[in-house]
């Protein structure tokens, strides 16, 4: 693909991917401390940021690696201690899930921060465009069910809004859900600034075919409520079919950018979904050991660059309206440290 591809992050830009140079120096060592920097900035950035209540919701197909995405981007964010350590990936979050799959929707603080949260939830499947409706206008609340189907969630509020007598699963169903009209700005703040479509680069299919068409429909309807579209194409890794270059790419995942094969697929998708290539990020969710490095921990939170200029705006905003920005409450999130 054409044209400079640079994620900015704080004041310094990172990850320029023309002619395979990452422009962070020769040596590795100088590419480690660089890297370390970077991802350092990011994280002093979220933690100190005082803005308006940012939500990112993370979506797409089941088993395309959201949740280990998330997890991945919350070690990184939440990890404390010496720089050496700092990030040691945890697989899921116990309680959260059967096996892997995500059933219940969930909202995690990012560096101990209320106003910064990342939102992970059941693959959509066909027919679920109700329910990612109900996530991108800030409806759903923290262990929300997401396998309840959307008939019975309308016809709680149905019964709801006729007064009519609810039964025990329909308390459960609103006990969850946000209420109020659309515009209401209590319920406009929990609206997500950006939504993360992650989708597995190994599983695509046909550009005309189902997946593509239902992706597109995501797409369409979050475009629909205005809000920012991130397309992650992740695992990467598995489109790389030569096993020694793709254990290069294990050693080194930000090359992946560099790769061929992956800027035909950003090209196709971006077209196919009607997004812009540099929207496009090519994504290793999956670390394969449990120390991060920190080359990696950039490309997994290299989606952020335009989160966190979008937020420093809002930052800037709020101080000429500090009503504006009061953080969420605290049983909305949940919050853990990651070491
Ligand atoms: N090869 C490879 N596998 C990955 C990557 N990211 C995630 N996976 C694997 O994909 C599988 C599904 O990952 P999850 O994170 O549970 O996917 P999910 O989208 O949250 O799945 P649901 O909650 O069921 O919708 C797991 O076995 C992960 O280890 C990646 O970048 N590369
Ligand atoms: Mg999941």
């Amino acid at each position: 693909m054409s044209g400079l591809r640079t994620t900015r992050i704080g004041s310094s830009s990172i990850l320029p991917t023309t002619e395979g140079s990452r422009g962070l120096g020769e040596s590795s060592e100088v590419i480690t401390q660089e890297d370390h920097a970077d991802v350092k900035e990011v994280k002093t950035f979220v933690k100190g940021y005082q803005g308006d209540l940012a939500i990112i919701l993370v979506t797409g197909a089941p088993g395309v690696g959201k949740s280990t995405l998330c997890n991945h981007m919350r070690s990184i964010m939440n990890a404390k201690g010496p720089c050496d350590n700092y990030v040691s990936y945890t697989r899921t979050r116990p309680g959260s899930h059967s096996g892997s799959v995500t059933s219940l929707f969930e909202t995690y603080t990012l560096g101990g921060n209320e106003r910064v949260c990342l939102q992970d939830g059941k693959g959509l499947e066909d027919g679920d465009l109700g329910l990612l409706e109900l996530a991108i206008t800030g409806r759903l609340m923290n262990n929300f069910d997401m396998t309840v189907s959307m008939d019975a969630i309308k016809e709680a509020q149905a019964k709801r809004g006729a007064n009519k007598r609810l039964t025990e699963e329909d308390k459960k169903i609103l006990d969850r859900l946000r209420s109020g009209n659309d515009d209401d700005p209590e319920l406009e703040r929990f609206r997500p600034k950006a939504v993360f479509v992650v989708l597995d680069a190994t599983a695509l299919g046909d550009r005309e075919g189902e997946a593509m068409v239902r992706y597109r429909d995501m797409v369409e309807k979050i475009h629909e409520h205005e809000i920012k579209v991130c397309i992650i194409l992740n695992k990467c890794d598995g489109v790389i079919g030569d096993l020694e270059e793709r254990r290069a790419i294990w050693n080194d995942p930000v090359s992946l950018l560099d790769r061929p094969e992956v800027e035909r697929l950003i090209e196709e998708v971006s077209e196919d979904l009607g997004v812009e290539p540099f929207d496009v990020y090519p994504m290793l969710a999956k670390p394969k050991r449990k120390e991060l490095s920190p080359a990696h921990s950039l490309l997994v939170i290299r989606p952020f660059g335009f989160i966190l200029s979008e937020l420093k705006k809002c930052a800037r905003e709020s101080v000429h309206d500090p009503q504006e920005c009061a953080p969420v409450a605290d049983d909305e999130s949940d919050d853990e440290d990651v070491s």
